[in-house]
């Protein structure tokens, strides 16, 4: 049987990439094509997307794949994180730069939301945890400014919906991504139009939901002509990054209700929680700040954001700067050696949303509650990787107090399972073995929901069994728990801390 290929368009935060999923009927192998940049472009004080660069690249990695597959590319679809969209007016004219959730525009707008809404009916409705970047907040924050957009906007397509709509000429809204909203409520799994309403936003321009999976159609004319893609379909996958992840994630399926293991999609954000039936919409789910947000095969992915590698990204991002050149070799070997459970931030402060000088921001943390402060470059990754890991171990009994039942194992997926310090530290932190694999989730993901679209693989446990025969884990055993034990009271009360 030749292979059949898949492709994943996976833009994530820093780069986007095209990768091809061979599949041979037992194993999937993964070739990426083509790489581009995907950071945000600043004007003025504005975060944007570059959506017509992205778009350039998209076709530029349509016509590498069609080159350099040997075969013919069944379908493609598009995953990028979640909360982001773009505006389109009656005429199908993209209204302005779709703006990235970094944007600083979104500050306070909780605080209003609040008031016209309370906290407690958003969640009762949209069972979403409560993060500024919200698409909520970001279309409240336009209705504030009096932005004319809004008045003349007609549809409203998430980041992936465009790039679909893009590719195709139709327009919908993917599941997994419109519950990434905080206006879709995911008990009646249909838009919380009631709740939009409430603050004067506009519900017409919200589409049909169409699940994971659904193929949406062939490329434009123009666009097969171009890419010389001819013969392929465009078929839905989770379009929220974190979705395509999970999906990814090796495990057995749970043989109760609750599952006894929780995963981490590790990149810029971690992504911590449990995959379950039905959303968990309670007082302690609210007062925990957790979110029930869609998953393939129309599961529910009951997690919590944790600030991720965004903290030593940036690190290394204003280090480097000066005219310096660090690696990553380099500055995991110094925090290998600086000596560990110094002192801890709070990884999801607002102040470590977007600071201008991410390791200045880490000091001032340290130095506003009273702790040793960290100088050198090791000791600033040191204390930020700790208390990743430490939030994990937090993160982990509220998953536990949650489903009421013990997790045995933690699963870590995705790019972030390069960091071999951070996945043990993870392992020590929360006293349970980390299974860390695949790197690529996102993409993989993405590629199985195609090939379960397309029939060549049954379902979604059966992909992830493809997985485990596709691609080793690396396992790291708790160790040194002890002194994580000891330590972890003092970061909770860092974690309470007024700053
Ligand atoms: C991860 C992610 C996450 C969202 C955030 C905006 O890439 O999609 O699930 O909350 O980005």
């Amino acid at each position: 049987m030749s292979d059949k290929a898949f492709l994943a368009i996976d833009m994530g935060a820093s780069s986007g990439r095209h990768v091809v999923g061979l599949f041979d009927g037992r194993r999937v192998k993964l070739e990426e094509v083509y790489r581009f940049q995907n950071g945000p472009v600043e004007v003025g004080n504005r975060l944007y997307w570059d959506v017509l660069g992205q778009w350039t690249h998209i076709r530029n990695g349509l016509y590498a794949a069609g080159s350099r597959v040997n075969t013919t590319v069944a379908s493609v679809g598009v995953d990028t994180w979640g909360v982001d969209f773009g505006l389109l007016d009656r005429n199908d004219e993209l209204l302005g730069n779709p703006y990235h959730y970094r944007d600083h525009r979104t500050d306070g707008m909780m605080e209003k939301a609040f008031q016209i809404v309370p906290r407690e009916e958003i969640f009762r409705q949209t069972g979403l945890q409560f993060m500024q970047l919200n698409t909520l907040y970001q279309l409240l924050a336009m209705k504030f400014a009096g932005s004319p957009l809004l008045e003349i906007a007609d549809r409203l397509l998430m980041m992936p919906d465009l790039f679909h709509w893009m590719l195709t000429g139709e327009k919908c809204n993917e599941f997994t991504d419109a519950t990434t909203t905080q206006f879709f409520n995911p008990v009646e799994r249909r838009w919380a139009t009631e709740l939009l309403e409430r603050f004067g936003l506009p519900t017409h321009i919200l589409g049909p939901i169409v699940q994971p999976g659904t193929v949406l159609g062939p490329l434009r004319p123009s666009v097969a002509a171009e890419t010389g893609l001819t013969q392929t379909q465009v078929v839905l996958p989770g379009t929220h990054d974190t979705a395509s992840a999970v999906m990814a994630v090796p495990a057995r399926e749970p043989c109760e209700d609750w599952p006894n293991w929780c995963y981490i999609s590790l990149g810029t954000w971690a992504l911590m929680g449990v995959e379950v039936k039905q959303p968990v919409i309670t007082e302690k789910s609210l007062a925990l700040n957790f979110t029930n947000e869609g998953g393939v095969g129309g599961t529910i992915r009951l997690l919590k954001n944790i600030t991720g590698l965004w903290l030593v990204q940036e690190c290394r991002r204003i280090w480097n700067q000066g005219g310096r050149s660090w690696d990553w070799e380099d500055l995991n070997r110094l925090t290998a050696e600086s000596p560990g459970l110094v002192s801890f931030i709070n990884p999801d402060h607002p102040m470590f949303l977007a600071p201008t000088d991410m390791p200045e921001a880490i000091r001032e943390f340290t130095r506003r509650t009273g702790q040793s402060v960290p100088s050198t470059e090791g000791a600033v990754l040191r204390c930020a990787l700790d208390s990743i890991a430490m939030k994990f171990r937090h993160v982990l009994g509220m998953c536990e107090e949650l489903i009421g039942r013990r997790i045995e194992v933690i699963h870590i997926v995705g790019g972030g399972t390069k960091n071999r310090l951070l996945c043990q530290a993870a392992a020590d932190a929360c006293g349970r073995p980390v299974l860390a694999g695949p790197v690529e989730a996102t993409a993989l993901g993405n590629i199985m929901m195609q090939a379960v679209a397309a029939g060549e693989v049954g379902s979604i446990s059966e992909a992830r069994e493809i997985i485990r025969q596709s691609f080793p884990l690396d396992e790291y055993s708790p160790q040194n728990t002890a002194a994580w034990d000891e330590a972890f009271p003092r970061f909770l009360q860092i974690l309470e801390a007024d700053v």
